[in-house]
């Protein structure tokens, strides 16, 4: 490992001190301009500043909930400049799910994108909880709110940062799980250290004269580490998208800021090799890709490769241990694959007594050791026990080591679903589709498409059979992508007469995906 932290650490103040004399150099390019590391650094300052002028003080929360433009940097570093602990959250979400994290984590402020400041305004109606101040970026203050603008325009740059401990609340992310709440994953300012030290720098490589683009939002833990925590480690600049992340919208960027580094899920490099607007490769600067969020299929890296020339290192990471701890290396690809361990982390498969297997073949539960691991889940004392045992961190993912030593994905442990690389859970998805008046139950598993990565597949027993045709299998698709996070809804429906069950009447879902398994 690289050289142990001093117990006093404020990572926006080593992001600002590490680029000190860069003051002139592009840090951040979004749709609207550009920032200069001075520029951030005088910007991160005066968030602190305005931070303590809003009578938020060190330690307590605020929410961000923005897309990706520059002043998204900015609050989170200023917030953690000021020592007060950032909660950044997806920006598909609704507002129920908005009102229990404004709850749950008692954010005094937060700062929203304009486009976002409805919603937002109708979770703070829903939660028990009041939000001292709203702040609007871009875009009309809506009454109450403060326009970000303007709040750093009447604020002078903090002068030093608060002393934070490296081993302190820093930040958090929501993480969803199969059953219950999202799980507010505690990170400290240590853990984004120690990301970019063991992962960004070593096995990326990345440098100074990089350009990184990632098609992962900021709120992902990969896109925090893609498009800040790695790129201003190493003094590299960094393009920011604030729309869908569609092949178009990336070609778009590729094409016409030659980005060398870019971050993306398989879902992503699927959708693109399949897009007739792909570029040649003379239109782009390409020098590596990373692929995250889901296994990569071998085929879909292959073909981008044959195709760019350029390598898709594919790692596997989680919001848990902040970013990639098993991973191929540039040189050293092995597709259909995730590598192996990044140095600085321990990787250990289990059996189903807990007991280590060291032999290659063997299908285990994969637990990981490392110095990026959240420190709990907020006040869930039973999911933070299950997941964070000691030095080891539980995955939920299955894996084997085969003969060479590379590790191969082998499906969850739990019925975690991952759908253009973000967690789905098939018992909310259900849920929602029994609010339904037609329908009497449901079972969602996820199979794989033509590319091989996973879509949600919802089976549907009808309160009345007769009902069943794709009419109602569109109004569905529809009735789910209007309640819940858009990556969710089930893109295949199927009528059954009834659900496989077990004596008891429990939904026998390996069944379904047996049957899937043999069309
Ligand atoms: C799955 C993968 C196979 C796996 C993430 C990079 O995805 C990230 O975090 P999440 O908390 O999900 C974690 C789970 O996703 N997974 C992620 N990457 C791979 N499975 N191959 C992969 N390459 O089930 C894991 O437990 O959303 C990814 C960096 C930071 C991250 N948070």
């Amino acid at each position: 490992m690289t050289r142990a932290l001093p117990e006093r650490f404020n990572f926006a103040q080593h992001l600002l001190e590490t680029n000190s004399s860069r003051a002139g150099k592009i840090a951040y390019i979004d749709d609207a301009g550009r920032l200069t590391y001075g520029e951030l650094a005088e910007r991160v300052r005066r968030c602190a500043a305005a931070l303590g002028a809003l009578g938020v003080r060190r330690e307590e929360r605020v929410l961000l909930l923005m897309h990706d433009t520059c002043d998204w940097p900015v609050v989170f570093l200023g917030a953690l400049y000021a020592g007060v602990v950032p909660v950044a959250v997806n920006t598909l979400l609704t507002a129920a799910d908005y009102a229990y994290m404004l709850e749950h984590s008692r954010a005094q402020a937060a700062f929203v994108s304009a486009p976002l400041a409805a919603t937002l305004q109708a979770a703070m109606g829903q939660a028990a909880h009041e939000v001292k101040t709203v702040v609007v970026a871009r875009g009309q203050a809506a009454c109450g709110a403060l326009d970000f603008e303007q709040l750093l325009a009447r604020q002078a740059p903090l002068s030093a940062p608060v002393a934070t401990g490296a081993d302190e609340p820093g930040f958090w992310l929501y993480s969803s799980g199969s059953t219950g709440r999202p799980k507010g994953t505690v990170h400290t300012h240590a853990n984004l250290y120690w990301t970019a030290e063991l992962y960004g720098k070593p096995v990326l490589g990345l440098r100074e004269d990089d350009l990184c683009f990632s098609a992962a939002k900021l709120f992902f833990a990969y896109g925090l580490g893609n498009a800040l925590t790695f790129p201003l480690s190493v003094g590299a600049s960094v393009l920011l998208m604030a729309e869908r992340p569609t092949p178009d919208a990336v070609f778009k960027r590729w094409v016409e800021h030659k980005p060398t580094v870019f971050f993306g899920a398989p879902t992503g490099y699927a959708g693109m090799l399949a897009s007739p607007n792909l570029p040649a490769r003379e239109q782009v600067r390409l020098r590596l890709c990373s692929s995250a969020g889901e296994a990569l299929p071998r085929e879909i890296g292959e073909r981008f490769t044959r195709h760019f020339g350029c390598e898709v290192i594919d790692g596997i990471g989680s919001t848990e241990m902040l970013h990639i701890f098993i991973s191929n290396r540039p040189g050293d690809v092995r597709y259909g694959t995730s590598g192996k361990p990044v140095h600085g982390y321990r990787a250990e498969l289990r059996d189903e007594h807990g007991r280590v297997i060291d032999g290659a073949n063997v299908v285990g539960d994969l637990y990981i050791d490392g110095p990026s691991a959240a420190l709990m889940y907020w006040g869930n004392r039973a999911k933070s026990r299950e997941t964070f045992q000691g030095a080891w961190t539980r995955t939920g993912d299955k894996y084997y080591r085969d003969d060479d030593g590379y590790y191969v994905y082998a499906g969850r442990s739990d019925d975690m679903l991952k759908v253009s690389g973000q967690y789905v859970s098939p018992f909310e998805v259900e849920a929602t589709l029994m609010e339904h008046p037609a329908v009497l139950e449901a079972a969602v598993i996820g199979v794989a498409d033509a590319d091989g990565l996973t879509r949600p597949k919802a089976f549907i027993v009808l309160k009345d059979p007769r009902q069943a045709g794709d009419a109602l299998a569109e109004e569905l698709k529809q009735f789910v992508k209007q309640r819940l996070a858009p990556h969710k809804y089930p893109r295949f429906v199927e009528f059954l007469p009834e659900l496989p069950k077990t004596a008891t009447g429990k939904i026998q879902r390996f069944r379904l995906r047996e049957r899937e398994a043999a069309k």
